[in-house]
């Protein structure tokens, strides 16, 4: 398997280490609470937690620029607190909490962020796929320079309409990035078992559409293959890049988890874990002391319990907003750039 690693002396600044290790820290505490609270019952539904997966999304903001898009599935949580939204919406909302980014009325994975350029959060394997296609093709008609990060699963990847995306997105050369998180599993399914090939990037290639592998458990080879796609996607049109990852909990807070050992689990955790190895880089790089980590993990505790008050103490939506947010009142006529 030819998955793309960073080299063992990263060409990266102390800062800029600590800040993955903070941004990745920060997905899994919230994760964490989010897996407590839903135990405690307060959240209702469906819920994906990203643990494990932590790496992808903070290496791949890391190559983003101001006024790029991202859109993906319902295994979103992670997704929204890189691009800079605010945790205390995002708990809220799981919660179904007025305080909530969709007022308490989308959970899990019905979130939206204009500000952050954030399309969502969607239940049907493989629907944003082709909506990412769409906001790159808005952004090549305004000629702005943007890109679209579109993200799905490996599973996702089995989709018919995956193909006909590519075909457009190829043929029109959209600034679009198609980031397959291969966390190895489709709900139960292991990716041996659904998935004719081992490597989902290269079916690209039927559609001329360039990509890579690469180690999802190493935030820096996944920013620098990031900061690639990006290049690529602003000047040439689509890239691929397949991102071999990880989820150590369950496919939802419903999983069994019949269909993998607890071993492989324990396994990955103890020896790829992305969030431990850049915290061996920052210690043994002498770029931060035990204790400048503790006071980090203490930051972050102090954010993510915040965003658990801030979720119980919002209230429920009012009734009557059971008739708001379901139509389009107004159209825009020309949306900013
Ligand atoms: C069209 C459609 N088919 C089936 C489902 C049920 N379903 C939800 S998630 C999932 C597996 C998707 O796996 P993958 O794309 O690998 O994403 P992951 O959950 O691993 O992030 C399935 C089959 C669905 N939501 N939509
Ligand atoms: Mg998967």
């Amino acid at each position: 398997m030819a998955v793309k690693k960073s080299s063992k002396k990263p060409n990266v600044s102390a800062e800029e280490l600590t800040n993955y290790y903070r941004d990745m820290l920060l997905i899994r505490r919230f994760e964490e609470k989010a897996g407590q609270l839903y135990g405690m019952g307060l959240i209702g539904g469906f819920c994906h937690l990203y643990i494990g997966q932590e790496a992808v999304v903070v290496g791949l903001e890391a190559a983003a620029e101001e006024g790029d898009k991202r859109v993906t599935s319902y295994r979103d949580h992670g997704h929204m607190l890189a691009c800079g939204m605010d945790p205390n919406g995002v708990m809220a909302e799981l919660t179904g909490r007025e305080g909530g980014y969709s007022k308490g009325k989308g959970g899990s994975m019905h979130m939206f962020s204009k500000e952050k350029h954030f399309y969502g959060g969607h239940g049907i394997v493989a629907a944003q796929v082709p909506l990412g296609a769409g906001l790159a093709f808005a952004d090549q008609y305004k000629g702005n320079g943007r890109v679209t990060f579109t993200y799905f699963g490996d599973g996702a990847a089995n989709q018919g309409q995956v193909y006909e995306t590519f075909n457009m997105a190829a043929l029109w050369k959209l600034p679009v990035i198609f980031v397959i998180e291969n966390n190895q599993y489709a709900m139960g399914t292991s990716q041996q078992r659904s998935t004719s090939s081992a490597e989902i990037w290269e079916r690209g290639k039927a559609f001329g559409i360039p990509g890579e592998a690469v180690d999802g458990m190493d935030v820096l080879a996944v920013k620098e293959a990031g900061q690639k796609a990006v290049a690529h996607a602003r000047e040439n049109g689509p890239y691929i890049l397949e991102i071999k990852t990880y989820r150590y909990r369950g496919h939802s807070m419903s999983d069994p988890a019949k269909y993998r050992t607890r071993e492989e689990v324990q396994k990955m955790r103890d020896e790829r874990d992305p969030i431990e190895s850049v915290r061996t880089l920052l210690l043994e790089g002498n770029h931060a002391s035990e204790d400048d980590l503790k006071a980090i993990d203490k930051e972050i505790k102090k954010i993510v319990n915040e965003s658990a008050d801030f979720a119980k103490e919002s209230p429920e939506p009012a009734l009557e907003e059971l008739w708001t947010d379901i139509y389009a009142t107004e159209v825009p006529q020309e949306a900013e750039a």
